[in-house]
């Protein structure tokens, strides 16, 4: 059939009146345009030509072919083409923001490091937090280590502290790291699973590597679980050294210490939370950021000499050991606060590059030998990552005082080096950058002697005695967490011979432990255990490295939900409100429609989150407050069903109404503590700044 020529046998931009309205102005093919006016300024290429429509590429005729010709089109395609770099071998998915670190107590007497002398200074640094396996695109809670990398842009240059939130690793030396990656990522023929160490490569390497069994104690532990990145703890990991003004040198190891406590979720949680809000931890933390809730740390350090160190019942310069905070204290010595979200993900998150080897005058490194190796990755990855070796003239990278050398050209060039003078010595040009013996990098004078070779130190053979520790200093309830965990992951593991190879090694670190995890695994017969290279030790135990200790009794940076109906009672959420604010906690309403509900005065409410989209789980506490109708309404709704069975499943405080106990009548949820009434707000606070420990035996079997 023959067509009859369309009315837009003009090009559509010329059918277009010139619009000078700032509403969307309708053109021939119905699509809509938008003008640039006084406050919009006009879009153009790259090269800086204005452009007239960016909704219709350039064609031969109305339904005719486009032109080759339509750079506008092509510029616009080739540079989206272009738009990833490649993700993060590892810590791929992250979170970042811009704060200041104060120095709160001097460290003169051990470093030059102004960033540590000058006390009341603040210097500016961006922080990024990560998960470890997962890619740039998975979940926020899996179980998994988090990264904690700090920039500090200090006036001497940048110091990058590149930890986690974990104080000791995987393994002693970095020519392993390769093997614990391809171990813990995706597997290669199937390419799953994503963000997970359950499965069979992961346990199939740690079986065969005993250093990692202290590590493996922090990663079956809810420390890896975090509630929020403003609940971790962060750690240096490595010794590193100060050096003072005479060129002593200390050894220091760093520590982050959140202000709002340590808090985990329970697994049961996370598994959900992954389902409901994959970015939660990235919105928690841009939420806080935005509403003015700064996040916060203390630095502090552990300080001690070489011949401290050498009389330390562990090697410290084997990253598979700590030294607990009962044998060399901390020190407080300064307070980070992130107060700024970046302004673009990518120019900043995405781009920021970390190095352990950005140092500045003042701090050196140890001869840990996972350090060292380090020392060369992480420059060498952001060679690929970032496609340059000018990923310095970043914004995010740049140092934020003056630097000067002579290195040269190279892709991505920005700067303008004027003269002719590109090397040192040089006398050619009366502003040339030199070296500066005094105040220049200096690595500490210690010496070092021994065989070349291929060697692991003697001092890094025990294995076991500080997972031992780490386990025994667990409260009851974190022990039987860490022990279904275990159970969970070696679940997942097909090869039977891997689980047993497993509980062998539990087995070393505590008899109890391994019983444990052999009765959730069905095992009848204890396996061997396999022989350690030194004898195990009874170490003291180390209250310090519980979590559950180190949670604040505060709801400070948390969320109470409070679930409402049409018929809700305007009062009782009033002062649910009041004493959930008034304890510094964040008030969430939820309701069947995001437009809210009429209250039992008339009032309208308006809600925050929609019911079907808004789980228990992304709150702390929660409370119901329902109209007996709306009680018997939502005891119909699977999704208020399982709001309170989850909430109770997962220990939290829950607060009723008469109409809120329908639903829980409904969800089976019987009386106990955690359950009280609405109108005690007073009860109802004082239970949601924990979690209801007592009732977990009754709501899941541990190991
Ligand atoms: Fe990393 N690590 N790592 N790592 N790491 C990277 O660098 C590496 C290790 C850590 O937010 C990579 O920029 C080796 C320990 C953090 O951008 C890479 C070894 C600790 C981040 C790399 C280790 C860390 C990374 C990937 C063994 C805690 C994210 C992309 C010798 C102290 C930084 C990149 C960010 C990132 C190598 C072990 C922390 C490939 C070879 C131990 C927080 O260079």
């Amino acid at each position: 059939m023959k067509r009859k020529p369309s009315a837009t046998s003009k090009p559509a931009s010329a059918a277009r009146k010139t619009p000078t309205r700032r509403e969307p102005v309708a053109s021939s093919g119905g699509e809509l345009h938008l003008q640039a006016d006084r406050d919009h300024p006009p879009l153009t290429t790259n090269q800086g030509a204005a452009i007239s429509d960016n909704q219709n590429s350039l064609r031969a005729g109305p339904r005719g072919p486009t032109l080759l010709e339509d750079f506008i089109l092509r510029e616009k395609i080739t540079h989206f083409d272009h738009e990833r770099i490649p993700e993060r071998v590892v810590h791929a998915r992250g979170s970042g923001a811009h704060g200041y670190f104060e120095l709160t107590e001097s460290l003169k007497k051990y470093t030059t490091a102004k960033l540590f002398t000058e006390v009341g200074t603040r210097s500016e640094v961006f922080t990024r937090f990560s998960t470890v396996a997962g890619g740039s695109g998975s979940v926020d809670t899996p179980r998994d280590v988090r990264g904690f990398a700090v920039k500090f842009y200090s006036g001497e240059g940048n110091f990058d502290l590149v930890g986690n939130n974990v104080p000791v690793f995987f393994i002693q030396d970095a020519i392993k790291f390769p093997d614990l990656v391809h171990a813990v990522k995706m597997e290669p023929d199937r390419g799953f699973p994503q963000a997970a160490t359950a499965h069979d490569t992961f346990w199939d390497f740690i079986s065969l590597t005993p250093e990692s069994m202290h590590m493996v104690m922090w990663i079956m532990s809810d420390r890896t679980l975090p509630r929020s990145l403003r609940m971790i703890e962060g750690f240096g990991v490595h010794s590193f050294r100060l050096l003072n003004a005479r060129g002593e040198s200390t050894f220091v190891k760093f520590h982050w210490r959140p202000k709002l406590g340590l808090q985990s979720t329970i697994w049961d949680e996370a598994v959900k939370i992954a389902g409901a809000d994959p970015d939660f931890q990235r919105r928690d933390l841009f939420e806080a950021i935005s509403a003015g809730n700064f996040p916060e740390w203390e630095l502090a350090v552990q300080l001690f000499s070489d011949e401290e160190a050498a009389a330390f019942p562990f090697d410290h310069l084997d990253a598979t050991k700590l030294i607990p905070e009962e044998l060399v204290p901390l020190k407080v010595i300064g307070r980070m606060v992130l107060n700024r979200w970046p302004d673009n993900f990518f120019a900043e998150t995405e781009q920021v590059a970390f190095c352990p080897s950005h140092l500045i005058p003042g701090i050196d490194f140890s001869n840990d030998p996972l350090l060292q190796g380090r020392l060369f990755s992480y420059l060498d990855t952001q060679l690929s990552r970032l496609g340059s070796p000018n990923f310095h003239q970043l914004p995010i990278n740049a140092p934020k005082c003056p630097f000067a050398n002579h290195q040269r050209d190279a892709h991505m060039q920005m700067a303008r080096p004027r003269g002719r003078v590109a090397y040192d010595p040089a006398s050619l040009a009366a502003d040339s950058a030199r070296e500066t013996a005094a105040r220049g990098f200096r690595s500490a004078a210690v010496p070092d002697d021994g065989n070349k070779g291929r060697i692991r130190a003697e001092s890094f053979a025990d294995h076991y005695s500080q997972a031992r520790q780490f386990y025994r200093s667990q409260s009851q309830v974190e022990q039987a967490h860490l022990a279904s965990a275990v159970v969970f992951e070696l679940s997942k593991v097909a090869e039977l011979r891997i689980r047993q190879l497993m509980v062998g090694h539990l087995r070393n670190i505590d008899d109890r432990l391994a019983q444990r995890v052999a009765r959730g695994l069905a095992i009848d017969k204890m396996p061997p255990a396999p022989t350690p290279a030194v004898p195990v030790r009874d170490l003291d135990p180390s209250p310090a490295l519980q979590l559950i200790g180190k949670m604040k009794d505060t709801l400070l940076g948390r969320c109470i939900g409070v679930l409402v109906a049409d018929g809700s009672d305007a009062d009782a959420i009033k002062s649910l409100r009041k004493a959930g604010l008034a304890a510094s906690a964040t008030v969430k309403i939820i309701a069947p429609r995001i437009g809210g509900v009429r209250l039992s005065d008339g009032s309208k409410l308006e809600a925050d989150a929609q019911l079907a989209g808004s789980p228990s789980v992304l709150y702390d506490a929660v409370a119901l407050v329902l109209s007996e109708t709306g009680g018997k309404q939502l005891a119909r709704e699977a999704a208020a069903v399982d709001f309170v069975r989850d909430a109770f499943g997962h220990l939290k405080a829950i607060a009723v109404d008469a109409g809120g106990r329908v639903v829980l009548k409904k969800a089976g949820v019987p009386n106990d503590e955690g359950i009280v009434d609405c109108s005690d707000g007073k009860e109802f606070i004082a239970a949601a700044k924990t979690r209801q420990w007592s009732r977990e035996p009754g709501v899941r079997t541990l190991a």
